[in-house]
């Protein structure tokens, strides 16, 4: 298998595809490519249909869009959902609230790993976003995280969800209390999300349009 993705630093929805791959433990190859630089989009396109990343190729077959494709690996590996049907039903219902939801935060914090924003992006619609994302990571830690220290005990594709957020709460400076702060920190101390994020720290590429603020 192949990911195609986009630049660590700010594809986030690169980093849902990838993390999800990592966690997986199935083999897979990285083709990297920096957007919004002349070519990007051809480059794109000879991978993805949909003319966006992340893409997944499979032997030929690809599948494009961070939800398929986690759908697709968590068929390969099934640990990826949780084994129980509750369980796995609201993994996915949180999973698809973040894929279409969350506006306010995504245009005013992007995700923008290698910068210090901290006190940037808050307005009353990002401040109801996060309270949202907030009271997600609550619920489920407390429902369904006895097995472990993620939002249903293992690592899950919800995890992955939410990993931008993740990186956007560190440069922004939000600071969660209680059970979200301690879930934000096991996040952050990830040895994939620490793989990513130090070579989005490498990278050198910018993209000026998401570097809201200086
Ligand atoms: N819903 C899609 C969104 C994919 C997306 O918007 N990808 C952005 C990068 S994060 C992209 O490919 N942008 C390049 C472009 O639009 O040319 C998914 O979940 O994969």
């Amino acid at each position: 298998m192949k990911l195609i993705i986009g630049n660590k630093n700010y594809s986030s929805w690169s980093l849902r595809a990838w993390l999800a791959a990592r966690e997986s433990g199935l083999a897979f190859g990285e083709i990297d490519i920096p957007l919004f630089i002349p070519g990007s989009r051809e480059r794109i396109l000879s991978h993805s249909p949909s003319g966006k990343v992340p893409c997944l190729n499979d032997h030929g077959l690809a599948v494009w869009d961070s939800l398929a494709i986690g759908e697709y690996l968590a068929e390969k590996a099934p640990a990826l959902l949780p084994a129980e049907a509750a369980a796995r039903a609201v993994a996915r219902a949180v999973t698809a609230e973040m894929h279409s939801g969350f506006q306010a935060l995504r245009s005013r914090m992007p995700m923008n790993i290698r910068k210090d924003y901290r006190g940037h992006g808050r307005s009353a619609e990002v401040d109801a976003d996060i309270a949202r994302i907030v009271a997600i990571w609550n619920d489920c830690r407390a429902r369904f995280g006895d097995g472990g220290p993620y939002l249903f005990g293992r690592f899950s594709l919800a995890d992955a969800a939410f990993a931008p957020v993740c990186f956007r709460f560190q440069t922004y400076g939000v600071q969660p209390d209680g059970t979200a702060a301690t879930y934000l920190a096991t996040m952050l101390a990830n040895p994939h999300m620490q793989d990513w994020e130090a070579a989005a720290r490498a990278e050198t590429e910018s993209i000026p349009a998401e570097d809201l603020y200086g």
